[in-house]
C-alpha cells in the first residue's frame, strides 16, 4: 500500500496528466497529447488550519492555483482538447466565469487550433480576462451571466465548427479525477474529508469520481465524505432550487444552475457528505487567513472551504451547517483551493488603493509603518 510517493511525484512533475494517469483516462496510444505539464500540484500541510480545528486533526491544502493557467481547470482541459484534437476540432468554445476560458485558450493555442470564449460582461476577474486576450482566444461578452452563456454554447456545440470544452463534456470531467489520485497517493489513503468549493459541479464529481476509481483499482480503502462549499448568494444546490440572478464576489462560482448540479448531489449523498454556504464576508475574510496564515494565496472562489472549516472550527454544537462536531479526532481533512490569488486583483483593490505615497525619507517612511494597517 505505502508507495514511494515524494519520489514518484518527483518523477512525474512537468510531465502532465495523461502521462502519469493514462491507465484510468479516456485516451488511446494513437491520441495526441496536448499538455502543458499540468498536474502535480503541492498538497501543503497546513499548521494553523490544523490548529484551528484541533484535536489531531491534519488539514492539508491542495494548491491548484499552480497549475499551468492558475487553475485546476487544466487537469481537465488536457484531456478535453487532446481528444477533440483526435476527432478534428479546429475551434474550441465555452461559456465561462473566467478560468475555464483561461485555460481553453492556452490548450486551443498549444494544440495550435481556434478557441471561443463567451464570458458575462463585467464578471470576469481582469487576471482571467488577460489570459484569454493573451493566449488569442476570440472573446465574446454577453449581457447576461454564466447560466446564460452555456445556454448559449450547448446550442453552438450542436453546429460541427464548435467543440465544446465546458465539464458537460466528460473528458474534462475524467482528468479532472486526477486530483483525487495524486491525493492518495501522497497520503497513502484518502482522506476522511475533502472540501472544495461548488460552482458548476463538476470539480466535486470529478474528485468523486477519481476517489471511486481509486478505491475499485484497490489504491484506497476508503472515500472521504465530500463537503461542497457555494456562494451564500449563488447557492442553488444548498437551496434546492435554480438561482435566477446569482451574485458573489466570488465571480467564479457565480453560478445559478449548475450543469453537473445532480451528480454532485450523488456524490454529496453518497459520500455522507453535505452542500453548505459560505458568505463573502467569510470569504473573503479566510482568502486574507490563508494568504497571512499560511502563506497561500488564493482567488474568493477558492477560499469558500477554508472560510467553512475556519467557521466550522468555532463551532461545536451539530448545526444546519458544517461543524467541529461532525470531525471526528485525529480527522485528515483535504481543502482544495481551485485558483491562484493573481487571478483577481480587485478582491483587494481597496486595500491597494489605500495606500499613499509619502516623501522619500527615512523618517517618512517610519512613520507610515508605525500606522500601516493592513
Ligand atoms: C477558481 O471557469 O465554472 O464546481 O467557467 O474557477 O467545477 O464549476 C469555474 C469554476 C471553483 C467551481 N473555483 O468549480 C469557469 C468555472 C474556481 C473556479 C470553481 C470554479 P466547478
Amino acid at each position: 500500500m505505502n508507495i514511494s510517493t515524494s519520489d514518484d511525484a518527483a518523477r512525474w512533475r512537468g510531465r502532465g496528466v495523461i502521462a502519469r494517469y493514462r491507465a484510468y483516462l479516456p485516451v488511446a496510444e494513437t491520441t495526441p497529447v496536448i499538455s502543458l505539464g499540468e498536474g502535480g500540484t503541492p498538497l501543503i500541510h497546513s499548521p494553523r488550519l490544523s490548529a484551528a480545528i484541533g484535536r489531531a486533526c491534519g488539514v492539508f491544502v491542495k494548491y491548484e492555483g499552480l497549475n499551468p493557467t492558475g487553475s485546476f481547470k487544466d487537469r481537465g482541459m488536457t484531456v478535453a482538447v487532446s481528444k477533440a484534437v483526435e476527432r478534428g476540432a479546429k475551434m474550441l468554445i465555452c461559456a465561462s466565469t473566467g478560468n475555464t476560458s483561461a485555460s481553453a485558450a492556452a490548450y486551443a493555442a498549444r494544440a495550435g487550433i481556434g478557441c471561443a470564449v463567451v464570458l458575462p460582461a463585467g464578471k470576469i476577474a481582469s487576471g482571467k480576462m488577460v489570459q484569454a486576450v493573451a493566449y488569442g482566444a476570440r472573446i465574446v461578452t454577453i449581457e447576461g451571466n454564466f447560466d446564460q452563456a452555456l445556454e448559449i454554447v450547448r446550442a453552438l456545440g450542436q453546429r460541427d465548427d464548435f467543440a465544446i470544452v465546458n465539464s458537460i463534456n466528460p473528458d474534462r470531467i475524467g482528468g479532472q479525477k486526477t486530483a483525487a489520485f495524486e491525493i492518495v497517493e501522497e497520503l497513502g489513503e484518502a482522506p476522511d474529508f475533502h472540501l472544495l468549493p461548488v460552482g458548476n459541479a463538476g470539480n466535486i464529481t470529478a474528485y468523486w469520481a477519481g476517489y471511486e476509481d481509486f478505491c475499485n483499482a484497490g489504491k484506497a480503502k476508503r472515500r472521504p465524505k465530500m463537503i461542497g462549499f457555494q456562494a451564500a448568494g449563488a447557492a442553488p444546490i444548498f437551496r434546492g432550487e435554480i438561482v435566477v440572478r446569482p451574485e458573489t464576489v466570488a465571480t467564479a462560482i457565480r453560478i445559478g444552475k449548475p450543469a453537473s448540479w445532480s451528480q454532485a448531489k450523488r456524490a454529496i449523498a453518497d459520500s455522507g457528505g453535505m452542500i453548505d454556504i459560505v458568505s463573502d464576508e467569510e470569504i473573503l475574510e479566510a482568502q486574507r487567513w490563508l494568504a497571512r496564515g499560511e502563506g497561500i494565496f488564493v482567488e474568493p472562489a477558492s477560499a469558500a472551504p477554508i472560510a467553512g472549516l475556519l467557521r466550522a472550527a468555532g463551532a461545536e454544537k451539530v448545526t444546519a451547517h458544517f461543524s467541529a462536531a461532525s470531525i471526528p479526532d485525529g480527522s485528515r481533512i483535504v481543502c482544495t483551493v481551485t485558483g491562484h490569488g493573481l487571478k483577481d486583483p480587485e478582491a483587494l483593490a481597496s486595500a491597494i488603493a489605500a495606500a499613499r505615497p509619502v516623501p522619500p525619507n527615512e523618517t517618512a517612511v517610519l512613520r507610515a509603518l508605525d500606522t500601516a494597517r493592513s
